[in-house]
């Protein structure tokens, strides 16, 4: 049973699989929450991106809601992976294909098996009728992007896609500034859960002020309620700070992403290639810290889209 007009006007595919616990509980309206599998293959190194996916579903569980983990395998869309499923793809790392909206077609011509940005997750998402997805950071603006026209395919997605991602904000490898001018353009609002300004996934703040601050999940959950039924076809960005306990000093994410972009710079990196090697590179500048960091604020994440998505499901 679907209950917002956007979703209503999207057929399901023969070619998705709605994993039997998510579609008994989107058939009940009970929370279920999306996540995605790019930050498994391309976001964390193997083993921890393994353990943090398994953590997440399980958080996602204890906190009320239903996991989907959704990636492309064998060809097959997927709402809801088996820990199996989840494993191989932790496995494979970078290897994986990273699948866009842009790959889908191809990947699932081909038969292949695929991880899936926020991007395509948030179409496969809307598709399978899940509303509320957790990860750490969307994509966004690239620095210099008026020369590469480096923009991440998130944002087109988060215009045309009816579904909410909680996030951290996003890395300041982007340019934070333009990607919130290029969010207002498309009309997707960005909302700051307890914030004022725009998170920086490993900071709690940035320059950036938001002009939208809601302080619980009921709040939020009627702001998304009201924006579909009024037939908005956008998603939302809600943007949750990284744990005070976890968060970074900014002096040492800031070198250590000059120096990730001067390295991308200097071997020519370009495409989709681009946010996976500054991830990398990052993650391997600052060490420990900033995995540690990663996955506590994908957590957090996971924690708040239950609350917002059992508000959403208590609004009908
Ligand atoms: N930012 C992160 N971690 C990630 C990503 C971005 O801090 O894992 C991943 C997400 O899957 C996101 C994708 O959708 O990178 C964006 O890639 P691109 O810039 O090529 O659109
Ligand atoms: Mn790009």
């Amino acid at each position: 049973m679907t209950r917002y007009i956007p979703i209503q006007t999207q057929a399901i595919p023969g070619d998705l699989d709605i994993a039997p616990p998510v579609q008994q509980a989107l058939d009940e309206g009970r929370p279920v929450v999306a996540l995605e599998s790019t930050i498994i293959t391309h976001g964390m190194p193997y083993p921890q991106n393994l353990e943090t996916a398994l953590k997440l579903e399980a958080e996602v569980l204890a906190h009320g809601a239903v996991p989907a983990t959704v990636a492309i395998v064998h060809g097959r869309l997927k709402a809801g992976l088996s820990h199996g499923e989840i494993e191989a793809l932790a496995r494979a790392g970078p290897s994986a294909i990273k699948v866009s909206r842009r790959e889908l077609g191809l990947v699932v011509a081909a038969g292949q098996t695929g991880a899936t940005t926020v991007a395509s997750t948030m179409l496969i998402a809307a598709k399978a009728g899940i509303r509320v997805f957790a990860t750490g950071g969307i994509g966004g603006v690239h620095r210099a992007a008026a020369q590469t026209f480096d923009i991440s395919a998130d944002l087109q997605e988060l215009a045309r896609t009816p579904v909410a991602v909680v996030c951290a904000g996003a890395k300041s490898i982007l340019d934070l500034g333009l990607t919130l001018e290029y969010l207002e353009t498309h009309g997707v609002p960005v909302v700051g859960y307890q914030t004022s300004t725009l998170p920086a996934f490993f900071t709690r703040e940035s320059a950036f002020a938001l002009p939208w601050r809601l302080d619980t999940p009921d709040q939020i959950a009627a702001a998304l309620h009201a924006q579909w039924r009024l037939g908005l076809s956008a998603g939302m960005v809600i943007a949750n700070p990284i744990p005070h306990a976890f968060a970074m000093p900014a002096s040492v994410i800031a070198r250590a992403i000059e120096q990730a972009l001067q390295d991308a710079a200097g071997q020519g990196i370009s495409g989709k290639a681009t946010t996976p090697f500054l991830l990398e590179r990052v993650n391997a500048i600052t060490g420990g810290d900033s995995l540690a960091a990663n996955i506590a604020l994908v957590l957090n994440n996971a924690r708040l889209a239950c609350a917002v998505a059992a508000a959403l499901a208590r609004l009908g």
